[in-house]
């Protein structure tokens, strides 16, 4: 399939920042952007500098003095046209994340519901950002906490989920009453381009503010670490990779900022003996193959029970070879895994089956680069699957692409400590029709990590839950549940009606 990308707004050569509806004329060098499918050129986009910066800046300063009195129901009713914009362009936008960031286009749709889902969920929230009445200890005075917008909110996005992540901090941060400046990664600017464009009729016929949604694609030479550093940003929000987040995380808490940090996973699935094993392939196989093992909730290890360990083994790679001539081509309809995003993913891949070998780890299937017609650049690989062993270093870290490490347990005790016994802590799940595994897995003896589910697979949550993890993941939380409230501040108030003074805690002070 083709769609005709002007539909998108998008040209040749784009202007790369902007403000709302309004384009800056960036001057920084040009980047293209390459599609991961077959290397093509997509589309070119001048870099902001650092002087774009400062004017997009000053304008985010401007607009949050104007947005955050608008009533936060009349927020949302343009984040509810918001949404409407974006499923109107679903199609078209569910192929530019395919085209550029290479997922099949099924995901890409996908990926663009999730933003209209989060659209429709801050709509009711922004009816809801609901503080708490104590009752105070003093007689004639009421206590209650209430939430306040924050200013400036950083976005920082990753390449994996070009859009939607976005959605999910910029609509909550909108309905609160910040404005946001958008930072995509560089692997994907096309993807934010568009975003913007489609938002920006929206923002035109409601009158919002230029500088509400601000989005600027720059070098990380130009605006990286000072984007961290910058004071007039309260809040960065982060998804990508532990060793950025760690270290904007750094840069951020050195000012005493704040952040949203969403990184690295290290998912396990545990495969109990009383599993129904049809629907724990199923769910396994897309965890660990689906958006070519480039989500953070991807499936990344396989803690199996060993009496069912070598059947599992068996039908896994059954499966994978089913669909090994399923890959290919995102946007053609038969295809289930598509590329790596590019040459360092697929080496990263490569270097990880290599290195996980050398520790003792046995490779049962897949684990190459693909060459071929079919596979007209070098970013299509082989699923693998791998025996291995949990404290293995290649075990421990996260290898942003399609592999799946097996493991054994005996006893369920057993199992939960090998899926806590990893750096991170994002996502994990177990497969059993056992009420006692499933409860023991779910409390505080359990899983330690964000996401934890009971007979479903580790990735493809959904908006309506605080999505994030413990650990290296870095402890924030994005979407739904009460993640708004890390958007807003916190102001606890205290009024006195009694005409006279007293004291919390008893204290007389008379004088
Ligand atoms: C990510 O990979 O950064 O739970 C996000 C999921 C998706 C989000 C993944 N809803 O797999």
């Amino acid at each position: 399939m083709r769609i005709d990308l002007k539909k998108l707004g998008i040209e040749l050569t784009n202007a790369g920042a902007c403000t709302g509806s309004e384009w800056m004329d960036t001057k920084g060098e040009e980047t293209s952007s390459f599609s991961p499918i077959d290397g093509s050129l997509i589309a070119k986009v001048k870099n902001a500098t650092l002087e774009d910066y400062e004017h997009l800046l000053a304008k985010a300063q401007d607009a949050y003095l104007k947005w955050r009195i608008v009533p936060a129901p009349k927020r949302g009713e343009v984040v509810r046209q918001i949404g409407e914009a974006l499923r109107e362009k679903k199609a078209e936008l569910g192929f530019l994340v395919s085209l550029e960031m290479g997922k099949i286009y099924e995901e890409g749709l996908g990926e663009v519901q999730e933003m209209i889902d989060i659209c429709e969920f801050s709509v009711g929230q922004s009816r809801l950002l609901n503080g708490a009445t104590m009752h105070s200890e003093r007689p004639f005075h009421r206590m209650y906490d209430q939430y306040h917008p924050i200013g400036i909110v950083g976005i920082i996005t990753s390449f994996n989920f070009p859009v939607a992540v976005w959605g999910w901090n910029a609509m909550l941060a909108a309905i609160a009453g910040d404005v946001v400046i958008w930072k995509p990664s560089s692997k994907t600017p096309l993807c934010a381009l568009a975003v913007q464009k489609i938002i920006a009729e929206t923002l035109k016929a409601n009158n919002v503010p230029e500088g509400v949604f601000n989005m600027i694609i720059a070098k990380s030479s130009v605006l990286g670490d000072n984007f961290a550093a910058d004071k007039r940003i309260p809040l960065i929000s982060v998804t990508g990779s532990t060793i950025v987040g760690r270290r904007v995380a750094a840069i951020v808490g050195k000012r005493l900022g704040k952040t949203i940090l969403e990184l690295g996973g290290n998912n396990a699935v545990i495969i109990s003996k009383h599993a129904d094993l049809d629907m724990t392939l199923q769910s396994v196989v897309f965890g660990a193959v689906g958006t070519c093992g480039q989500r953070c909730t991807s499936t990344r290890r396989l803690i199996i029970h060993e009496s069912v360990y070598e059947t599992v083994k068996e039908r896994l790679v059954a499966a994978y070879n089913s669909i090994s001539d399923r890959i290919g081509d995102p946007l053609e309809k038969e295809t289930l895994v598509g590329p790596l995003v590019d040459g360092t993913a697929v080496n990263n891949f490569i270097h990880a089956i290599e290195e996980v070998q050398k520790e003792g780890g046995k490779l049962v299937f897949g684990g190459t680069s693909l060459k071929g017609e079919k596979y007209p650049n070098g970013n299509y690989v082989m699923p693998a699957v791998i025996e291995a062993e949990n404290h293995y270093n290649m075990v421990q870290e996260e290898t942003f692409a399609p592999i799946v490490y097996l493991i054994k347990f005996k006893t369920i005790e057993e199992a939960i400590a090998l899926n806590n016994h990893v750096p991170q802590g994002l996502s994990s799940c177990i497969f059993t029709e056992n009420l006692v595994e499933a409860e023991t897995f779910l409390s505080e003896t359990g899983s330690d990590c964000g996401i934890a589910n009971v007979n479903l697979g580790t990735s493809g949550a959904e908006i309506g839950g605080a999505f994030g993890g413990e650990k290296d993941t870095g402890g924030g939380r994005e979407s739904g549940s009460d993640a708004w409230k890390a958007y807003m501040r916190r102001q606890t108030n205290t009024i006195n009606f009694s005409g006279q003074t007293a004291l919390a805690q008893g204290i007389t002070f008379d004088f």
